[in-house]
């Protein structure tokens, strides 16, 4: 396992469309596993593979508390079957905006079907966090940012200082 850099905003991959997986083999494991480990030691609650610049459909979550008692969740081409009229509000985060956190309201019920770990074809009912969570991270694989659901002098307050951010660590490395 190693791993991956994480692509932070602005950046134009991360408004790609993320392609569907053909097959589950032991070289796609191997990129679930570094997905892992990169969102571990961020540390986050998801990732999309975009997030390490891979378009492909591939999420991971794990959203238990504990650090002992590590629950991952490992989402290949995910698809939302169908989402709650209820809607519930959560303060979302995001590995590619550092730094900046909102409040945004969604459905609070998703049930999904994708193809796990073991290659086979699954189906599970989300609430809670697990919902925002499996939302957010299925947004990433349609090049969308939580950021987008905010109006756009919030938005571009944000973007403004990510711009000014990667500026200045731009300055450090050269
Ligand atoms: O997609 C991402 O960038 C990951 C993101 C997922 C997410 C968080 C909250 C609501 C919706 C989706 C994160 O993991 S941000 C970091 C975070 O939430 C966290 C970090 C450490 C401990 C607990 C949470
Ligand atoms: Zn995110």
């Amino acid at each position: 396992m190693s791993k991956r850099k994480i692509v932070i905003e602005p950046d134009p991959i991360l408004r790609k469309k993320s392609e569907t997986l053909e097959k589950v083999d032991d070289e796609l494991r191997s990129l679930l596993d570094d997905m892992l480990e990169t969102m571990y030691a961020a540390p986050g609650i998801g990732l999309a593979a975009v997030q390490i610049g891979i378009l492909k459909r591939l999420i991971v979550i794990d959203i238990s508390k504990e650090k002992e008692k590590k629950d991952p969740l490992f989402l290949i081409n995910p698809e939302i079957v169908s989402k709650s009229k209820k809607t519930s509000v959560h303060e979302e985060g995001c590995l590619s905006l550092p730094g900046h956190f909102a409040e945004i309201e969604r459905p609070a019920e998703c049930q999904i079907k994708y193809i796990g770990y073991d290659g086979k074809q699954k189906e599970i009912k989300a609430s809670g966090l697990l919902s925002t969570c499996i939302q957010h991270e299925i947004d990433h694989l349609n090049g969308i940012l939580f950021i987008d659901y905010l109006s756009k002098l919030k938005k571009d307050m944000i973007l403004k200082k990510l711009i000014k951010n990667k500026k200045e660590l731009n300055k450090i490395v050269l």
